[in-house]
């Protein structure tokens, strides 16, 4: 029996073009800057994100938390939203690493922070408090559906950043299939902010890796924060090569992974015992039926034994994630699976 994970876009694999990129790629001491692969692909980036520099970390996670070590000092504050991943799926690095106190706001069902709860998390100068010193928008929002931000809003914050001396950045794991959803660049999303991660090994199907973009001044220290933690990677030109793949090959294919995970919500829609939230971009959330002698954790293994992976995000709901390696038939099969399993 063929398995159709759909737990996450992370789930993806190299293809085999990564794969032959891999296997050639030129490659030097990264911690020297001589990885003439990884230099290619971070400049490939900053150009992408409109940024002056970026640099090649081992995951979303690093470079979130070198963004925050670069932006920030000891005792500073972090603000940010309170389903975002930065504080909810990071491991408390921001704490625990970075020394710094998260603020965090309620984000908003769209993914946003309400510009006025922003306001009021910046403190005054005063030596009782810590210093405000960052903003973290996430772009798209994972908890919120995969809904992303736009320009207009990243702006605004922006705004409200620059006036009072903080600094703005992005998680913007997922910030292509933002730029998919609403038809614009990539850069145009970030041109507000003063840093941003993007995901090579989710949607774009790489096998590791994102890039931290922001100012040549910016990158300098994150490089080393990156090193503090652990992640100057030597000959990394061969993950680089995949990455550069990714880019060149996968991104323009994003738009499929959209228009299968409607395809998904529609059908799971027709499925009496479930209810499934709007679509935005690549993701899925499906809830059970209270009524319902099932809950999420007792109807994943059900799945699971008919060949379905699933993400199991609360009590009763799911998380269902299209990506590269998903076609329309196993979108279809693993509707009538669903179908099957929670017709009790
Ligand atoms: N998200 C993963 C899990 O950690 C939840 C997933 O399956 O979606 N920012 C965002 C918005 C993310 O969704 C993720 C990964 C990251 C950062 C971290 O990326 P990695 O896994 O590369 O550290």
């Amino acid at each position: 029996m063929k398995t159709i994970d759909l737990r996450s876009d992370t789930v993806t694999r190299p293809t085999p073009e990564m794969r032959e990129a891999m296997a050639n790629a030129r490659v030097g001491d990264d911690v020297y800057g001589e990885d003439p692969t990884v230099n290619r692909l971070e400049a490939m980036s900053a150009d992408l994100m409109g940024k002056e520099a970026g640099l090649f970390v081992a995951s979303g996670t690093m470079g979130n938390l070198a963004a925050v070590l670069a932006h920030c000092q000891r005792g500073d504050e972090v603000i940010l939203g309170n389903k975002s991943h930065t504080f909810y799926f990071e491991a408390g690095g921001v704490a625990a690493i970075a020394a710094c106190q998260p603020y965090t706001i309620p984000n908003q069902p769209d993914g946003t922070l309400k510009l006025g709860d922003i306001r009021d998390a910046i403190r005054g100068d005063d030596p009782h408090y810590p210093v405000s010193r960052l903003i973290v928008l996430e772009n798209t929002h994972n908890r919120c559906g995969g809904v992303s931000l736009s320009a207009a809003y990243t702006r605004s914050v922006a705004e409200i950043a620059a006036q009072n001396n903080l600094k703005l950045h992005i998680d913007g794991a997922r910030i292509f299939n933002a730029a998919v959803a609403q038809g614009v660049e990539a850069i145009e999303l970030v041109a507000p902010a003063d840093s941003v991660t993007f995901c090579l090994s989710k949607g774009l199907s790489a096998p590791v890796g994102s890039v931290l973009c922001g100012s040549e001044e910016f990158i300098y220290r994150a490089r080393r924060a990156r090193k503090q933690l652990g992640g100057g990677m030597r000959q990394a030109g061969v993950l680089a090569a995949a990455g550069i793949v990714a880019l060149e090959q996968v991104l323009p294919k994003l738009p499929l992974d959209h228009q299968r995970a409607r395809l998904l919500a529609d059908g799971l829609s027709t499925i009496p015992a479930l209810s499934v939230d709007p679509v935005y971009t690549n993701m899925v959330y499906v809830h059970l039926d209270p009524e319902l002698p099932l809950d999420a954790s007792s109807t994943v293994p059900l799945l699971r034994d008919q060949g379905l992976l699933v993400g199991d995000v609360g009590p009763r709901s799911f998380r269902l994630v299209t990506h590269y390696w998903i076609d329309d038939e196993e979108v279809q099969q693993a509707v009538e699976v669903f179908r099957k399993v929670v017709s009790v």
